[in-house]
Formats: structure tokens, sequence, C-alpha cells
């Protein structure tokens, strides 16, 4: 039998880990992390090897479906593309451009066939109803760069190789691997980093993280916003602002370090759960470490204060002076550059979502939006939907009125390999051929990494002639839609052809010849300053106080302080992929992991037995949990994984769907978001726990 090695990037997470493939007879049959992966050097997690359990899931769709009555029956992929683009322009044609309504979930940044051939296709079709799951995670990172420093992707990483004191705030990176910190292998260096000097983490739950960390600070769930306010004020009130190295190039420093020393922090311990001595040994830790640097992620992301707490962290970087500094948070500078010339630097309040005014973002709208828009009547209502790689009855605040909404719609069409709990909803279903088969490129993770690196990924395998990369859908898609509505369409080239071109266009003399050369992928070597002259603000310089989120910290300090009672968070486990991957059954053996994690003190209190069955109720509805006494959480903190909620009817996943575990964001409430960007408030959120009789 004929054996035969491959390699390539592992398209599942931020990590972008090396993989090394072993094919025996054309099937793949064993993967381990690429040994000679200069960046992740042979590093591989659980999600790594079930890419296997991938390729072989019965339950994983190789044709176009179509739905009919109840049922779904296969069929060409001319008919379906070309009935799907005649009948999106059909509803444009008959209500508006804007009947059309797109979601584009995570997936897609981990394929070049998304990355470069969804903006044509968006482009063309001219809907200002666009969401993706960028709305339930890192909108408030790209608000805050765009109103800092004038470009979405302008984002400083935390140099995490080099640092000697990390400030961790809402990322459990030993479970989800990292994420706006590529960093393969991470738990490695972080040990690292405990070993030669400090690593904080901030975060309700004594996470994995918390767990391999030097100190633990566990903070009230949304907190974070007065610790940080807190942190600045002790940092001040030891040493003067350090900004010498970025003399000319920073405005409204002192506005916003004003308005910031005006906030009265009294009442600290009561609205974080971390009181003043502590910040003040955390204040002078970091600013007695040679290089330090404060980072946050989804968990102070995801809550109501989600922008301010980005712009603060902004803040401590600079006024310690390791922004844009080796060894504190500084941008990465990729072959494929995402700014600079010819990359859109973001924007907000271009314009409104209907029903509710909320402003677009990056040119999109927040996606705890999308279920009102659907389902209120009215001109400008969406009509049609198309999905791209996301599950947001899943993934996104209030799941039920975001499935109701769907069952309501004319046409909705699905690029997705699964038939699943939101694909369900729709009439075609478009699934692209494997990862494996295709060219791909990391455009965003080679940006965000804590390395300058580059890898190309060839396609291993030839896609089976009845299938379409998921480049080959979108082109077509375009083409079947113009056609349609009578338009004009130059399709791109293909994927190698089009890499090449911008690999050209980057300018860093490494071209595909290069890269192909290389099948390990290339280092190029750490992270070096270069925000201050890569600065795209009008005037060039760091807007330290921008206005948007000066008034959103006006308002901070007319909030009272927050009633009692539980407020839910979610955790990640390395064995899961958001809502995704609880089909391969590498990733879901072993003990079960959906249980809702409470304190024993708020066990007892509610009467409900460790073990027990109960119910969780938010403003949104209730769904029944299995609850886990823990101590990891402390009293009115309960923990729940995200991602699961498999058993609706319809949904063709038969590992996944005998899996308990209810939908974390049936529970979600859309009308919980962050403020300045709009981004949903997934945690932190009001519930209460009842006994089931
Ligand atoms: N409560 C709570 N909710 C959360 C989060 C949380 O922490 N807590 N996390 C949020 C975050 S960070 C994110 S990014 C979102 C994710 O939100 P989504 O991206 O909407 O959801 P996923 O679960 O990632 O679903 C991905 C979909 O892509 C499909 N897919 C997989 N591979 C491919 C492919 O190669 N091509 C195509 N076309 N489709 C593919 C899968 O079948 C699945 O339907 O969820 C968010 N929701
Ligand atoms: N195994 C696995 N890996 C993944 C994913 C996955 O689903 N599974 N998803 C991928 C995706 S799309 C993303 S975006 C990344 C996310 O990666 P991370 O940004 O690291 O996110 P999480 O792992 O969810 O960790 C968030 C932490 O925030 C904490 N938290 C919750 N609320 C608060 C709060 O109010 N304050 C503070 N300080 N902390 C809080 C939670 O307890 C949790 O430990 O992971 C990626 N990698
Ligand atoms: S850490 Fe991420 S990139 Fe690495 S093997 Fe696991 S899923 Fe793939
Ligand atoms: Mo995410």
């Amino acid at each position: 039998m004929s054996e035969q090695t491959r390699f390539r990037a592992c398209p599942l997470c931020e990590a972008i880990c090396g993989l090394e493939l072993r094919y025996v007879a054309g099937e793949l049959s064993a993967i381990r992390g690429d040994a000679n992966d200069p960046f992740s050097r042979g590093h591989i997690c659980p999600k790594g090897n079930a890419l296997i359990d991938l390729e072989r899931d019965p339950d994983r769709l190789r044709r176009p479906l179509r739905r009919r009555g109840g049922d779904w029956e296969e069929v060409s992929w001319e008919d379906a593309i070309a009935e799907a683009g005649e009948r999106l322009a059909a509803v444009q044609r008959a209500h508006g451009e804007d009947a059309l309504g797109v979601y584009l979930g995570n997936p897609n940044v981990h394929h070049f066939g998304s990355i470069a051939y969804l903006p044509p296709l968006l482009r063309a079709l001219r809907t200002r109803n666009r969401f993706s799951a960028s709305s339930v995670d890192q909108w408030p990172h790209q608000l805050v760069n765009l109103v800092m420093y004038g470009h979405q992707w302008l984002l400083p990483i935390p140099d995490i190789d080099r640092t000697n004191y990390c400030l961790m705030l809402g990322a459990n990176p030993v479970a989800s691997n990292g994420s706006l910190m590529t960093a393969p292998g991470i738990e490695k260096r972080l040990k690292a980093l405990a070993a030669r000097g400090r690593l904080v983490v901030v975060d309700p739950r004594r996470s994995e993280t918390a767990a391999i960390a030097s100190e633990h600070l566990a903070i009230r769930p949304g907190g974070d916003v007065w610790f940080l306010l807190a942190l600045l004020h002790a940092m001040l009130a030891i040493s003067p602002p350090r900004v010498d190295a970025y003399a000319g190039r920073l405005a409204g420093l002192d506005a916003a370090l004003q308005a910031i020393a005006a906030v009265d922090l009294a009442d600290l311990q009561a609205r974080c759960g971390i009181g003043p001595d502590t910040v003040q040994r955390i204040a002078r830790a970091f600013l007695a470490a040679p290089r330090a640097v404060a980072y946050g992620r989804m968990g102070v992301s995801t809550q109501r204060h989600g922008s301010l707490c980005q712009w603060l962290i902004q803040l401590i970087n600079l006024v310690s002076g390791n922004l844009d500094r080796v060894g504190g948070a500084l941008p990465n500078q990729p072959i494929v550059p995402v700014t600079g010339p010819g990359t859109s630097p973001g924007s907000r309040g271009r314009w409104h979502s209907r029903v509710r005014g909320l402003p677009e973002l990056c040119g999109e709208l927040p996606v705890a939006a999308l279920a009102e828009e659907i389902a209120t009547p009215g001109p400008g209502q969406i009509r049609a939907l198309l999905t791209s790689a996301g599950n947001p009855v899943l993934s996104t605040p209030n799941g039920r009125a975001l499935e109701a909404a769907l069952a309501g719609l004319d046409f909705m069409v699905s690029i997705d390999p699964y038939l699943n709990e939101t694909t369900r909803h729709a009439q075609l279903i478009l699934p692209p051929a494997s990862a494996l088969t295709q060219y791909h490129y990391d455009v965003y993770f080679n940006a965000f990494a804590v390395r300058r690196v580059a890898r190309l990924s060839l396609p291993l395998a030839e896609r089976a002639a009845e299938q379409r990369g998921d480049w080959e859908i979108l082109s077509g898609l375009g083409a079947a839609h113009a056609a349609a509505a009578g338009k004009p369409w130059t399709p791109l080239p293909p994927p190698r052809e089009l890499l090449a071109h911008w690999l050209n266009a980057g300018g860093s003399g490494i071209d595909i010849a290069a890269l192909e050369a290389a099948p390990h992928g290339i280092d190029l070597g750490p992270l070096e300053p270069s925000l201050l002259r890569r600065l795209q603000t009008e005037d060039r310089c760091i807007q330290c106080a921008p206005p948007l989120l000066l008034e959103a910290l006006a308002a901070l300090r007319a909030e009272p302080v927050e009633p009692g009672g539980l407020r839910l968070i979610g955790r990640r486990h390395v064995r899961s992929n958001n809502s995704w991957m609880h089909n391969a059954p590498r990733l879901v053996k072993g003990k079960p992991r959906h249980h809702l994690l409470v304190h024993p003190a708020d066990l007892a209190a509610t009467g409900i037995a460790d073990g027990a069955r109960a119910q969780l109720r938010s403003v949104s509805g209730a769904i029944a949990v299995d609850v886990m006494a823990s101590e990891d959480v402390g009293p009115g903190t309960v923990c729940l994984p995200h991602g699961f909620g498999h058993g609706r009817e319809g949904v063709r996943l038969s590992r996944a769907a005998e899996l308990e575990g209810a939908s974390y964001n049936d529970l979600g409430d859309p009308l919980a978001l962050d403020g300045p960007s709009g981004n949903a408030a997934l945690n932190g959120l009001r519930v209460s726990l009842e006994r089931l009789a």
C-alpha cells in the first residue's frame, strides 16, 4: 500500500499549528504535529487529530441538498447554485437590496477560499444587512483599534515570549489555544513566562490557564471595567505616564486620564470583587517589571463594557511605556498586509439597523439584532438569508427567537458541510469540499501571530469531481446572482493565482514559489515596534480620548452597584470548537462536559443537589441543566459551556444529537450589548437557578 506524508496548517483554530498528515492508499490515516514547523514545533491538540473524524464523518454532506417538504433531496451543483442565485436576486428585486441578509460565521476566517472570495460576492449583493460572528466576539477590539489607531486591524499583540509580566483578563488560552494572539503551544509559552516572570490571570473562574498562572484574581463577572480603572488610578499614583517614546504622537492623553481620575472607585470591591490593596500590588508589580503587557480577550469583550475594557487595556500598556515595545504589545507586520493601502480601515455608524437603530461597525450590524430584523414586518425587512460557515442558532444570543425567525424567511441558503441547528432552516445547503483539498494561507492569523511567520498550505488531495471548494461555491453564487439580476460579474482568478498576486502586492519579497518551497513554513523573526509609523488616524497620532469612549465612561459613572444574584459565564474545553465539532467521536468521548458549575454555597442556598438536573432561567427563557458543585467559581457565578443543544428536530448530527446539554444562547439576551460597539454581552448574564420537581 502506498504511504505518503503531507503537511499543512491546521484549519481549526487561531493557533494555526503545522500538521503532518499520513495518507495510506489515498486515505488520511494519522495526524501529528509537524515537528519542523518553526512556529508550532510539533504542537497539536485533540481537535487537530479530530480532522480525521471530520473526513470520515458519515453525516458530513458531500452534495448539495434541497429541502422538499419535511425532507431533503440531493441536487446537482449546477442546479443548486443557479437556483440560489435566482432566488436571492428575486427577493431583492421584489423587496429591495436590504431584504437579503447575510451571516458569516467563524470558520470563514480559517479558509482562504472564504477570506478571498466572500468580499466580491458581498459587494455584488449590495445589502446593508450583513452580520457575522465578529459581533459575538472581537468587535470591541476592532472598534478600539479603529478609534485609537485608525485601523480595525492595527492590533497590538502581547509579546508573550519576551515579556516578564502578563496581566491576562478574560482569556483561557490553555483551553482555547490563544486568540488574537496566535501562539501555537501556548501552554508551554505561558509556563516559561511564569517561570521567568509572572502571569496573572483575571477570571471569574479558576480556569485551566489560571491553574498554571503565578496568580489568579477571581473577578466578579462584568467587573473588569472597574478593576482596570482602579489599576490605572493606582499606576498613575505611583508614576507619571511613561510616554517619552510616544512624544508628539499622542492626542488627548490628559483628557483621558482626567476623565478616568474623576471616576469614583469607593465601591471597587463590591463592583468587581477585587479590593484596592490587591489592585495596588498589581500596579506596582506591573510597573516594576522590565517588560509587561496587559491582554484582554473574549471574556472581556463579550460583556457590557467590552469596549471600555479594551480601551483601558490599551491605556495601561501605553502609560506603562509598554505599547509598541518589545516584550509589551506590538502589531505584527505580515507579508500579506491587513492594514495600510488597499485594506479597509473600518467604520462606524454609516448606517443603522432598521428596528433598533444600532450603528453599523466595519460594514456590519450586530448579530444580536438579526432575529428582529427578520421577524419585524415593514420596509427593509430581511426576507432571504445567506449563511456561510455559521451556526447563529447556537452561537448568538436568543437562539430560540432566531430559529423562529428563520422559519419565517421566504428563502435561505447555507454554505456549510452539516445539516445542523441553523442550516436545517435553509431551502438549499451547499456543502464545501474538505479544507484538506484546498489552497490555504492564513491571512489573518499570520497577522495576529506573536512572531512573524508565513506558511502556505497546498491541497493534500484532489477534491472529488462531485464536490466544490468554498471559493468555487462563492464565485459560482456571485455569477448566478449577477446573471439573475442582470448585472456584470468578474470572477476572481483561482486561489493560487490570487494569493501569488497578493504576495507580490505585499512587497515583502517573499513570493508564492518561496512559500511552496517551504512546506513547514517560514520564520521571519520576532515582532518589532511599528505601530507609531503605521498609525492611520488623520493626525497620525494615537487617539487616547475617543469621544465615543469618553461618553461611555461618563455613562458608566452613573451606574449603581449591581445587585446580587447569579451571573452566568461561559467556558471552552480543549475538545470543543464553538458549536460544530460535537459530532467528532474523539472530541466527545470520556466524561460529559456540559455541566453548569455552581459554587457549593449557591447549591446549598437553592436546595439543589450536586449532580441534579435544575432549571436555569434568564430574561429570554429557561433551559434544563445538570449542575456540578465546583469551587473553581465563586459564589454568585455559574458557568456553562456554549455550543451544546444539538437535540433539535431535523438535525443530522447523529453523535452530537445524543449528547446531553442545552444551548447557553437559548438564554442569551439580545438587548445586552456593549454600547459603543454593539457586541453581544454573552457573559455576565443575570440568571436564576431553580429546582426541578
Ligand atoms: N454563549 C457564548 N456564545 C458564543 C461564544 C461564547 O463564548 N459563549 N463564543 C462566540 C464566538 S468567539 C464565536 S467566534 C461564535 C462562532 O459563531 P459561528 O461561527 O456562527 O458558529 P460556529 O459554532 O463556529 O459554527 C461554524 C459553522 O461553520 C460550519 N463549517 C465548519 N467548517 C466549514 C467550512 O470549511 N466551510 C463552511 N462553509 N462551513 C464550515 C459548521 O458546520 C458550523 O455550521 O460563537 C460565539 N458564541
Ligand atoms: N478548544 C477550543 N478552542 C477554541 C474555541 C473553542 O470553542 N474551543 N473557540 C475559538 C474561538 S472562536 C475564540 S474567539 C477563542 C476564544 O479564546 P479566549 O479568548 O481565550 O476565550 P475563552 O477560552 O472562552 O476564555 C474566556 C475566559 O473569560 C472568562 N470570563 C467570562 N466572563 C468574564 C468576565 O466578566 N471577566 C473576565 N475577566 N473573564 C471572564 C471565562 O471564565 C473564560 O475563562 O478560542 C478559539 N479556540
Ligand atoms: S491548537 Fe488549534 S490549530 Fe493547533 S491543532 Fe489544535 S485546533 Fe488545530
Ligand atoms: Mo471567536
